[in-house]
């Protein structure tokens, strides 16, 4: 059920910024996006499997705001690309683990997304994505 691991996001406070350290790396933002459900703005850097994606809040009650504000800038989520989001949101529910959305919704790049919650997965905030075939 579990494709890849698609991406790591990581909370900034501004995406051109952050983007001058990657740049330095030798890799660079090539895809940019507002994902309005999740009040952020997001920045795709492209490695050849795992990309990074910087999530820049747009408003103070972002989720990625509130956690800047209380942890600073660093290292937010990892998300798992899956073949299908619901079936594995049901499995993880029915194993007793602590959803934050019970039903997929929107994200970047025509994706179907869905949040396990930090608290059931060893501190670490898990997405796991899935592409909506067009
Ligand atoms: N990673 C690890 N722990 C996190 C976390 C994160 N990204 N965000 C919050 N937490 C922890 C907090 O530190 C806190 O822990 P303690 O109780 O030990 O202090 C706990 O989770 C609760 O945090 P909170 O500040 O009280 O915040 P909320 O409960 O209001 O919300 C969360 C936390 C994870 C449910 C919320 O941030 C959320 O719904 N996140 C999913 C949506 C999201 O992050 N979207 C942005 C990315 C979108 C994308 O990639 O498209």
């Amino acid at each position: 059920m579990l494709k890849k691991i698609d991406h790591i996001g990581i909370a900034v406070k501004n995406l051109e910024n952050a983007a001058v350290f990657y740049k330095a790396l030798g890799i660079k933002i090539s895809h940019i996006e507002e994902v309005p459900e999740q009040k952020i703005r997001v920045g795709f850097i492209y490695t050849s499997e795992t990309a990074i994606e910087l999530l820049e809040p747009l408003d103070s009650d972002s989720p990625v705001a509130k956690f800047i504000e209380k942890k600073g800038e660093g290292m937010h989520h990892i998300c798992f690309k899956v073949h299908d989001v619901r079936t594995m949101l049901t499995t993880l529910k029915n194993k007793g683990y602590r959803l934050i959305d019970n039903e997929p919704k929107s994200g970047a790049h025509n994706t179907l997304i869905a949040f396990v919650h930090p608290k059931s997965a060893n501190g670490v905030l898990i997405e796991l994505s899935q592409d909506i075939i067009q």
